[in-house]
């Protein structure tokens, strides 16, 4: 096992200053080590993957010193555009150092939203022309990143693809809190009571899903609501695609701080499309709680001053359950007109023994389309 610690001195040895990305839970050592060590100006958690190369682009401008990137490889989707057109040494060649964890190794068992991303993340690097290199327990740190450095010097990025159980074990301290102790679940098991049978449901990528199918199947209920396994962020977007095309149905989305933050471009479009059977709600923890609870910058976000400018109808806020099922029953029986955001303030935290959908996606898929009266083409 590589001593995460010694690692990251050894990327500090090398002149890194700035570590940035976006937390997974395979490197969630890595990141609890930033987090619990670096000063805050030296390790900064971006909103989304590409936002963090552009970044490390910035860092090396000012200081001529490589940053390191890191990564689930589902986020390397969103640092293609930022490589291909500005890091990479046919644009302006820029040096970073990207750390990404490897989910849905071939050969190791995974969900299915990680398979094919496991199956091409080395292939995708080779595209891309960057130089990597695998990270697992036994590597030689000082070897391997020699090598990358020497390639950095060309002048341009180099990754590590970090298998899992790579590094030893950091725990997270103690991030700040806000004052709600409402947890998640529970915020969905009082809005499951408040919906109605006819309301579509999607919710964000993470936890949030695992924990509607657990609810939905602990009520007894068909399972009708789409879960958004992967493509963090698109959550809202994918709401005001089922909105815009079934305008007598009243579209739910359950968001997260950190999957709202990363694509929060999505909002003022939602506005400008106004779809009044949109309610958009913000399950604001202020934390990556699926990936090990890593801090978002929800906390110093004013959601409702955000939502009102971008234009929606409306905003409420709730932090226990009898707050979220008051503002429902206002909700449903004023019939206010969406967009709306819903902001619940939470605690972090969720069940140790909390599964996984037993439904494969497609499965997922057809269940819902079948709700909404869609025939499956
Ligand atoms: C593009 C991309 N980057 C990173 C991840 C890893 N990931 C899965 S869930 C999650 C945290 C989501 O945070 P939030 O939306 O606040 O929900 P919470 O987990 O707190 O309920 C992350 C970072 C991912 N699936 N996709």
């Amino acid at each position: 096992m590589i001593d995460t610690r010694a690692f990251i001195t050894a990327l500090q040895q090398r002149g890194v200053g700035l570590f940035t990305g976006v937390p997974d839970s395979l490197l969630q050592d890595f990141s609890a080590a930033l987090h619990n060590d670096l000063p805050a100006q030296q390790h900064i958690i971006a909103a989304n993957e590409g936002n963090a190369i552009a970044l490390a682009m910035g860092h090396y401008l000012g200081t001529g010193k490589p940053a390191v990137v890191y990564m689930q490889n589902a986020g390397l989707g969103n640092t293609v555009n930022p490589l291909t057109s500005l890091a990479d040494p046919e644009v302006y060649g820029v040096p970073m150092l990207m750390v990404i964890g490897w989910r849905g190794e071939p050969g190791k068992k995974d969900e299915p939203q990680h398979v094919k991303q496991g199956r091409i993340t080395c292939a995708q690097l080779e595209l891309l022309d960057i130089p990597h290199w695998v990270l697992d327990a036994e590597s030689d740190i000082e070897a391997i990143l020699g090598a990358a450095w020497q390639a950095m010097a060309a002048g341009q990025p180099a990754a590590l693809v970090v298998r899992a159980g790579t590094f030893s074990k950091v725990s997270l301290q103690a991030v700040p809190t806000g004052p709600s102790a409402l947890l998640r679940e529970e915020a969905i098991a009082a809005l499951l009571q408040c919906l109605g049978e006819h309301d579509s449901l999607v919710a964000t990528t993470g936890k949030t899903g695992r924990e509607l199918f657990e609810l939905r199947a602990h009520r007894g209920e068909n399972q009708r609501d789409f879960l958004t396994v992967g493509g963090m962020g698109h959550t809202a977007s994918l709401a005001l695609g089922i909105a815009l095309a079934q305008p007598q149905r009243r579209v739910v989305c359950l968001d997260g701080d950190g999957s709202l933050l990363m694509h929060m471009g999505a909002l003022p479009v939602i506005a400008e499309q106004s779809p009044k059977n949109l309610l958009h709600i913000l399950l604001n923890n202020r934390a990556h709680e699926s990936v090990g609870g890593q801090p978002t910058v929800a906390g110093q976000v004013d959601f409702r001053a955000v939502a009102l400018g971008c234009g929606y109808q409306g905003y409420f806020a709730a932090s226990s359950v009898e707050q979220v099922q008051s503002v429902l029953a206002d909700i449903n029986t004023s019939g206010a007109a969406g967009p709306l955001l819903f902001e619940i303030h939470l605690a972090q935290g969720s069940r140790p023994d909390l599964g996984r959908p037993t439904r494969t996606p497609q499965q997922n898929k057809q269940a819902v389309m079948q709700h909404l009266g869609v025939e499956h083409a």
